[in-house]
């Protein structure tokens, strides 16, 4: 694939730092998340005599989350640096999220110099060996030549086909060396071309499977998201009048009010979704990967069915569900097309008819008790006191999965999760990006006590960049995920799931220079979520919530999608 590059070329000699920070600004970055040290000095020097915005955060790995929530947000690559050594080792685990959630980040590491890789040099780590298996591709540059080259290359690759992290190392002495660049370049990669338009065949099977479908569902995932297709998609799914169910990370691709959503699938979804992947004769994944956490037991998984699967990425087709229709596509363009050759839709009112009884007759469910705040309500009050238009963040747990099920997207981009890699800590830096890539959204990051302790240094940032990011922290006082597996498989033997002791979070918020305040009756939950949620300055609220709830309904470990378990009718 060729693509013309419309950047003016600059003749005077440039640092390798200049030719970088020229490079971004060639692929109009506007803004990158990073942390300094002795391997970037000269991009930083750089980037103080030729500005980009850059937000510095308290840790690297807030500034990857925040990239991550910014990516996934503006629909824009996010954009990182940090030094050699420790500083590319803590974006670590931030990489590995980007990776398995499909997020376009291109991070920038320093190296030492050339002449001492290899050598256990001071802040020396070998991070091309370490991220090779968890970016979509990395680089080590080794001359100044090929500096222009590879950071165009590293943005192509991240953004197209299925968006992925694409990291590039750069050795100081090359940042500090100084040359005649030339910006005016091509990306010619052959062995890099993504399929993007569907086998017409294939489509033409998968609408004859539709029409003949006498218990058809859609599963939509982030793929959807990706190829910004939720309007194609709504088109699909109403004109052959199709039951949705979405993953995890598909929250918002389809309406959650919708009257043909089924809600999520997998451990914690919904028995309606769940029991029309088990029932279904035909299976329409769009962008979705069948995540061990959504198929549960695969030998249970769509038994019935047969499966069509639309993915950007041919290594996700077959991988763990046989797969009789295969489209390789951007999910926008293989929608597109089934719309384009839509011809008649199926007769299918008795499975429809059908699903709504399960609708109806299992609905999500808790115990509303008066004395003290019901984290499933609390989000419900979170909902309702943004009017559902929120980008809802959070970190991994209970907290997570409540929102998922509570909190009802409508629209595409306002859900911020960590779905595969599962990363405490996640939540509240990625608000962070994400209020930087929507100055106007509300922002809510809903953390759990434990997750938020892993990441909440990043206060500092709400002050000094004036975001109106509010933080509800949904306070179990424990692990409380790891808790609810103790209750359930573990006989109750809870080692080391609840806290001993906690920070006073209001006093820590005011630390930071943040209003912070306490509530710990539903009332009092009411009130305060009404009087600040909408308010446009950062607020930490603390919700002490009741400690002993637990996440229904859910499929146990090794059970299959018809075997809830928490199902109340
Ligand atoms: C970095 C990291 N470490 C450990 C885990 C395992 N883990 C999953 S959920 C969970 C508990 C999270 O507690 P909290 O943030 O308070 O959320 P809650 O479940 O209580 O809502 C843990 C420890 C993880 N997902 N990520
Ligand atoms: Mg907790």
């Amino acid at each position: 694939m060729h693509t013309k590059v419309e950047a003016e070329p600059l003749k005077e000699e440039m640092s390798g730092a200049e030719i970088f920070i020229q490079a971004l600004k060639n692929e109009k970055v506007e803004l990158l998340f990073g942390y300094p040290g002795g391997a970037v000095l000269p991009i930083y020097d750089a980037l103080y005599k030729m500005p980009i915005k850059h937000v510095l955060a308290r840790h690297e790995q807030g500034a990857i989350h925040a990239a991550e929530g910014y990516a996934r947000v503006s629909g824009k690559p996010g954009v990182v640096i940090a030094t050699s050594g420790p500083g590319a080792t803590n974006l670590v685990t931030g990489i590995t999220d980007a990776m398995m959630d499909s997020l376009p980040l291109v991070i920038f590491t320093g190296q030492v110099a050339r002449g001492v890789i290899g050598t256990d040099a001071f802040q020396e780590a070998d991070v091309v060996g370490i991220t090779m298996p968890i970016t979509k591709h990395n680089f080590q540059v080794r001359q100044i030549s090929d500096l222009p080259r590879i950071v165009k290359e590293a943005f192509y690759i991240a953004t197209t086909g299925r968006p992925g992290p694409v990291l590039v190392d750069i050795p100081k002495d090359i940042s500090a060396e100084v040359m005649s660049p030339n910006f005016e370049l091509e990306v010619d990669l052959p062995g890099y071309q993504p399929t993007l338009s569907p086998n017409v065949l294939q489509i033409k099977r998968l609408l004859e499977a539709v029409k003949n479908a006498k218990r058809p569902v859609v599963l939509a995932g982030a793929g959807v998201l990706h190829a910004k297709a939720s309007e194609q998609l709504l088109a699909f799914v109403e004109q052959n009048n199709l039951p949705v169910v979405n993953t995890l990370l598909g929250l918002g691709t389809f309406p959650a009010e919708h009257p043909l959503n089924l809600g999520m699938g997998g451990m914690h979804g919904t028995y309606a979704a769940n029991m029309a992947m088990y029932e279904c004769d035909l299976l329409i994944s769009i962008g979705a990967r069948f995540d061990d956490r959504l198929t549960g037991n695969l030998k249970h998984f769509a038994p019935k069915a047969t499966v069509a699967h639309i993915d950007v990425d041919p290594a996700e087709i077959g991988k763990n569900v046989t797969t009789q229709i295969p489209i390789v596509a951007d999910a926008k363009e293989a929608l597109t097309k089934l719309n384009e050759e839509f011809d008649a839709k199926p007769n299918i009112s008795e499975w429809l008819a059908h699903l709504t009884t399960y609708k109806e007759q299992y609905p999500l469910w808790y115990n509303n008790c008066e004395k003290e705040i019901s984290p499933q309500h609390l989000i419900e009050l979170v909902h309702e006191c943004t009017a559902g238009n929120a980008i809802v963040t959070t970190d991994v747990g209970q907290h997570q999965m409540w929102a998922a099920q509570y909190y009802r997207f409508n629209a595409p981009n306002r859900w911020v999760t960590s779905g595969g890699l599962g990363t405490m800590g996640f939540g509240f830096p990625a608000a962070i990006g994400a209020q930087l890539a929507d100055r106007e959204a509300n922002v809510v990051a809903l953390v759990g006590d434990g997750g938020f302790q892993m990441t909440l240094q990043e206060m500092s940032l709400l002050t000094e960049l004036d975001l109106p990011v509010k933080i509800v922290i949904v306070n179990n006082n424990a692990l409380g995920m790891v808790r609810q597996w103790q209750e359930t498989f573990y006989e109750q033997r809870y080692s080391q799931s609840i806290m001993q002791h906690q920070p006073d979070f209001v006093k820590l918020a005011e630390s930071y220079g943040i209003r912070g305040i306490q509530v710990t009756s539903e009332k009092q939950a009411k009130e305060v979520l009404q009087e600040t949620l909408n308010k446009r300055e950062p607020i930490l609220i603390d919700c002490r919530v009741s400690r002993m709830e637990n996440v229904y309904p859910m499929i146990a470990p090794g059970k299959g999608l018809h075997e809830m378990i928490g199902v109340k009718r």
